[in-house]
């Protein structure tokens, strides 16, 4: 089995998610199911951008949850002073490695940069804070002073290293070779952070936990900044079903997408895999069919194991066991001719991009004893 744990940042980066503004007691509930879920860490804030954000990230600390509690600082004073007032169980310290991110916003060098964050370092673990020392666009960065910036962070104690591809610029295979590289010469776990710009972030997070990296970065939905972040949903279930890993109660999943869907105002698209809305409807006749005498012919998990449910949709494909189960489920039949009258009601009205609604089905169940 892989070792892996997750540090969901839902509650920050997905924060970061233009238009979205969580209130306090959203971010509690939020907090709460995933401690349910089980998730080891919860990034609650980047407690120094208001006193708001600061008075919520002390609130999600005191509510004694399993998971621990982590927050963001840049890698000045204020910042980190911010997290040891929050007496948060981990401090995220990052700033951007890549030379253009130096070049155009800290007008330093690389050398001065590093050294003003190891100084944070020493900073927050002389306050006795446990430290992930994080660079942003790690993925554009060269390689080797990513190496020596996290060597030199073990050095400084810093508890883990953290390699963000803030601009979501790697494949799968990439993100493989970089993370073994990596690894090879670490002295603490490898945290990894991915975006989803091309759409890789949920594969991209899942390949660098089998290269080797600990700790995960997830948030739910996978909403975050632009194309947002890894998908909690989608890289526990990949841990599931790829990896046996049983700890995590992914019967909540679709709970709280739901509860994320409303808070956040971002709507999840109907095929997002794990908790979209069509994530078990089906169909295709062929499809219903063989689900109906086996799911997994066309499931590779059932809905039950994240909290879903299978729907069966009537259209264009609809065939005439498919038919005559959902006829079933509302405690009618139909003989061979009616069956055969309703079908061809449904694929008309479907090829006028109408959906069948269960009164529709209904109406047309009943108009067919009088026309078929
Ligand atoms: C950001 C920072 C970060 C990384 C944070 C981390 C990113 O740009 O907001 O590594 O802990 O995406 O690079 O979220």
């Amino acid at each position: 089995q892989l070792n892996v744990e997750i540090c969901d940042v839902t509650l920050r980066d997905g924060e970061q998610t233009p238009g979205v503004s969580f209130t306090c007691q959203e971010k509690v509930n939020i907090a709460r199911k995933l401690d349910e879920i089980g998730v080891e860490v919860i990034e609650a804030g980047f407690p120094n951008i208001s006193e708001q954000e600061r008075a919520c990230v002390k609130t999600v600390k005191g509510l004694g949850l399993d998971a621990r509690i982590c927050c963001l600082a840049r890698a000045v004073r204020e910042d980190v002073d911010a997290a040891i007032d929050c007496d948060v169980d981990l401090v995220s310290i990052f700033f951007a490695t890549s030379d253009l991110h130096i070049r155009i916003k800290y007008k330093k060098s690389r050398e001065e940069m590093l050294e003003q964050a190891l100084g944070m370092v020493d900073y927050a673990v002389d306050h006795g804070l446990n430290v992930r020392f994080s660079a942003e666009e790690g993925s554009r960065t060269d390689t080797e002073f990513l190496k020596e910036m996290f060597r030199q962070g073990a050095e400084r104690k810093a508890a883990y290293s953290s390699f963000a591809d803030t601009v979501g610029c790697m494949t799968p295979l990439e993100i493989f070779n970089i993370v073994t590289e990596l690894k090879a010469g670490l002295k603490n776990p490898l945290c990894v952070h991915c975006h989803n710009d091309m759409g890789f972030a949920s594969a991209n997070t899942f390949t660098a936990a089998q290269a080797g990296a600990f700790q995960l970065h997830t948030t739910v939905n996978g909403i975050g900044e632009r194309a947002g972040n890894a998908s909690l949903e989608e890289v526990l279930v990949a841990l599931r079903m790829k990896n046996g890993i049983e700890r995590y109660d992914l019967t909540k999943l679709q709970e709280i997408s739901k509860m994320v869907e409303e808070y956040s105002g971002i709507k999840v698209a109907k095929t997002k895999a794990v908790v979209g809305e069509h994530a078990f409807a089906h169909e295709s006749g062929i499809h219903i069919a063989a689900i109906l005498e086996d799911p997994a012919t066309y499931e590779y998990f059932m809905p039950e194991m994240v909290g879903g449910e299978r729907h069966f949709v009537l259209g264009k494909h609809t065939g005439r066991k498919a038919l005559a189960h959902v006829v079933s489920t509302l405690g009618c039949e139909l003989s061979p001719a009616e069956s055969d009258w309703v079908l061809e009601q449904i694929k008309e009205r479907s090829a006028g991009k109408c959906s069948i609604t269960p009164e529709m089905l209904l109406n047309l169940i009943k108009r067919s004893k009088e026309c078929a």
